[in-house]
């Protein structure tokens, strides 16, 4: 008879080859010692602190996949295990290595020349070099096709008009990775460097969501940029969803732990505090409650762990990404919302970590393709229908 461990209920840990370990608690080392006693004051002031893509740069974080550049060449299993990781402390440090990693590192390398990657990876893996990636506009967010930046082809290059709203690491970036609309209409991809004539990216301010994370507007006036800027290696929206299947995988990895941090918050929280006599643990209506975050956390993580296995097989589709992605942010919303609620009137105070996680999984459930979106990949997988328009 195995033993029981409410901790990790299906022994996700023996599934685990040694290196998986070993990356996962380097990770969680540096996570818990280095990026959580940083997190609060982060979060309340609104404050990213860009040296933070440096110390995770130097851990081998960044980029992490990629084989060479300076990159660790790990497998993606190792990947999910870092961004839950990091996101057990904030979705907000998750969302600047993902986008990182997977948005810019990630296209550079995958549709990038020689040349390219020669010049920006090995300064973004290290995190000395920080970069962003812009889809997303004020008047598209899920339906990306209906993108209005333009580059319009000149003698030696482009130039590029148009804006990108809701853009991770945006103000703070070095490189910019943006898809625009060429004279044939096709989505391509283009890098872009600070500092570019008509290029800026404002802060967004008032952000309730992600407050250690930094987001931005990308406003480019006409830049000009030379044939080198262009990404050759894709055409079409295939070029960013391809970056999202990667990003997605990560958040839904991600998101369970920021799940776990509220779930261990709510069991450490109500085995101590005492209502009617007893600990509030002692209920029938709390052990359900933590039954249920156990049971879907336990869940969420055997599927992140199968989708990261078919990755590193080549033999994950994107519908199963958006199965992980959807059912992960949204299982972490509800429990993140149900911890809230069994801290009382503590859980609004950011001295315990549950209600920066609430706000966090609130955007995290939104971006990268939102809840209802992922349904209607799934609904359109299932019946042949589709359903956007
Ligand atoms: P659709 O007709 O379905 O596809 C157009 C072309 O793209 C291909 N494709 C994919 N390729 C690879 N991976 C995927 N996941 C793909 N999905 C589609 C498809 O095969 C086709 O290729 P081709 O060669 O036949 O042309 O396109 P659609 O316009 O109907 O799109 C539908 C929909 C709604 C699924 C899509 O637009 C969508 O996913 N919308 C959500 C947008 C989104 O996720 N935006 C994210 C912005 S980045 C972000 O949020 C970063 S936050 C990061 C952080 O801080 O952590
Ligand atoms: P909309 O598309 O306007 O959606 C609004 C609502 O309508 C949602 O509930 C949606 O589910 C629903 N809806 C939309 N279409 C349909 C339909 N056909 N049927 C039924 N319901 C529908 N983008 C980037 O490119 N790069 C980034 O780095 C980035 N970082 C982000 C960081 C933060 C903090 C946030 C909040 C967003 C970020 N985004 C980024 C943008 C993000 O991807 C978009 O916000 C997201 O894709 C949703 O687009 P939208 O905000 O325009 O909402």
């Amino acid at each position: 008879k195995g033993g029981f461990q409410w901790d990790d209920a299906l022994l996700l840990d023996d599934q685990l080859e040694a290196e998986e370990r070993q990356v996962r608690d380097s990770a969680r080392a540096f996570c818990q010692d280095r990026l959580a006693p940083r997190v609060r004051d982060a979060f309340r002031h609104e404050v990213f602190d860009p040296a933070i893509m440096a110390e995770m740069g130097e851990l081998g974080l960044l980029g992490m996949t990629i084989d060479g550049y300076g990159c660790a060449g790990v497998n993606h299993v190792c990947y999910g295990l870092v961004a839950r990781e990091v996101e057990r402390v904030d979705s907000g440090y998750r969302s600047a290595m993902s986008v990182q990693s997977s948005l810019v590192m990630h296209p550079i390398h995958a549709y990038g020349s020689e040349e390219q990657r020669q010049r920006y990876l090995p300064g973004l893996s290290a995190g000395t070099l920080i970069g962003c990636f812009g889809l997303t506009e004020p008047d598209a967010g899920s339906d990306p096709a209906a993108m209005k930046t333009r580059a319009r082809r000149v003698a030696d290059g482009y130039v590029l008009t148009g804006s990108k709203m809701w853009i991770t690491n945006a103000p703070v970036a070095d490189v910019f990775v943006v898809w625009a609309k060429d004279d044939e209409g096709q989505i391509r991809g283009f890098i872009l460097e600070k500092g570019m004539r008509g290029l800026s990216a404002p802060k967004i301010e008032g952000k309730f969501s992600l407050r250690a994370s930094i987001t931005g507007e990308i406003v480019m006036d006409g830049v000009v940029v030379p044939e080198t800027a262009l990404l050759p290696g894709v055409v079409g929206l295939k070029g960013p969803f391809g970056c999202l299947n990667k990003a997605r995988y990560g958040i839904s990895w991600g998101a369970m732990g920021a799940a776990e941090a509220c779930w261990f918050a709510a069991r450490d929280y109500t085995l101590t505090r005492t209502a009617f006599g007893r600990p509030l643990a002692a209920t029938q209506l709390i052990q359900k409650k933590l039954a249920d975050m156990q049971t879907e956390i336990t869940l969420g993580l055997q599927g992140a762990l199968r989708l990261g296995r078919l990755m590193d097989q080549g033999r994950a589709a994107p519908e199963m990404i958006s199965l992980m992605k959807r059912n992960n942010c949204g299982k972490a919303l509800d429990i993140a919302r149900a911890a809230r609620d069994m801290h009382g009137g503590n859980g609004v105070s950011d001295e315990y970590p549950v209600i920066r996680h609430v706000l966090n999984l609130e955007a995290v459930n939104t971006y990268e393709g939102t809840h209802d979106v992922h349904a209607l990949v799934l609904g359109r997988a299932q019946t042949g229908l589709q359903a956007f328009g």
